[in-house]
């Protein structure tokens, strides 16, 4: 669900035991501030029952069991958590109630503030209120997801296999970087990279046809508010994809990076070699600044792309 995620540390265990380390940024979400833990806590109790307006905390069990059950105003979701190599990411405004905590289990929580009572919501009717307004502004991206015979999903783990089908045809991916790993890092990637969406900070986009036909993928990542500047980059279409889908993709990205995320500059960097994707850049209207042995380094302005998109771009994605 959204602003929610569970996220797997990797389990150092040998014939001694198991060991886990947690790092920022290597793979946790933020820098923590505070550390706390709950335990002894009685058969029945249940805890929580609140949200927080801007905390981001981890949940990690470290030993037993214990339910979490988060909510906004549209999704309800039950998480048991009972693995020490798995934490449950909840951002902010995130309803939770923790309960059915077995006995002598321990919830170790790291958080990304010190205490501040003022960051809680502890009235449900308020929180609703609350949550409706927060939610309708961050769904307004969808908006800009559509066009006229695709849309553009933001990935979710269930997306690994085809990501990683993608990313590991050699062919494919002559001119970007190589993936490693397996599908199971793959979708661990996919959950830690959700927090980033969840902050409003990078979208991995899925490319659908109509029929909901997976077409390939695009991102918008390196979201700079104060230069107002974005990087469009891991565009990689399925072999044998539906003709537009590349085009329909890449207006409906720029749009969400202009217009939703209002920065005035998307930046892309392209390998030398690869002439057919600096073509489709210079025909999109993407302006050449700078290059070096390896890469071209391109810019679409706001300025530029407004007049195109007025022109040009608008009609191929307007549904009848
Ligand atoms: C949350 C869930 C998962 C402090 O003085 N400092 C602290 O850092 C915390 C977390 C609590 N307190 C005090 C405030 C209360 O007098 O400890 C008492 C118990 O806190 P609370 O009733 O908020 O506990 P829970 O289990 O309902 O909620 C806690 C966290 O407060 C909350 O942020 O998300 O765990």
């Amino acid at each position: 669900m959204i602003n929610c995620q569970k996220i797997k540390f990797e389990d150092h265990t040998d014939g001694r035991g198991s060991l886990i380390a947690i790092e920022n940024p290597k793979n946790f979400p933020f820098p923590i501030k505070r550390v706390y833990y709950i335990y002894n806590v009685k058969e029945g109790v249940e805890r929580g029952f609140h949200s927080h307006k801007d905390l981001e905390q981890v949940l990690i069990p470290l030993g037993g069991s214990i339910k979490v059950r988060t909510k906004t105003d549209k999704e309800e979701q039950i998480c048991t958590l009972e693995d020490p190599s798995e934490g449950l990411f909840i951002g902010p405004m995130i309803w939770r109630e923790m309960f059915d905590f077995s006995p002598n289990s321990t919830l170790l929580v790291l958080a990304s503030h010190e205490y501040d009572s003022s960051d809680y919501i502890r009235d449900e009717k308020e929180y609703l209120k609350l949550a409706k307004v927060y939610f309708e502004k961050l769904s307004k991206i969808n908006d800009f997801c559509k066009g006229k015979d695709f849309y553009l999903k933001p990935v979710e783990d269930t997306d690994a296999e085809f990501l990683y089908s993608l990313r590991s045809n050699s062919e494919l991916c002559r001119y970007i970087s190589p993936i490693s790993g397996t599908v199971e890092e793959q979708k661990n990637w996919i959950r830690n990279y959700k927090i980033r969406e969840f902050r409003n900070q990078e979208y991995y986009f899925k490319v659908v046809n109509k029929n909901n036909e997976d077409q390939g993928f695009v991102r918008l990542y390196h979201l700079d508010n104060d230069k107002k500047e974005v990087t469009f980059g891991s565009f990689l279409m399925k072999p044998g994809h539906d003709s537009k889908a590349a085009i329909e993709a890449m207006i409906l990205a720029v749009n969400v990076a202009f217009y939703y995320l209002k920065v005035n500059k998307v930046l892309l960097d392209v390998r030398v070699k690869n002439e057919r994707a600096k073509n489709f850049y210079n025909r999109f209207g993407y302006q050449k600044i700078d290059e070096n042995e390896l890469d071209e380094f391109y810019e679409l302005t706001k300025e530029d792309y407004d007049k195109l998109y007025e022109e040009k771009y608008k009609k191929m994605i307007m549904r009848k």
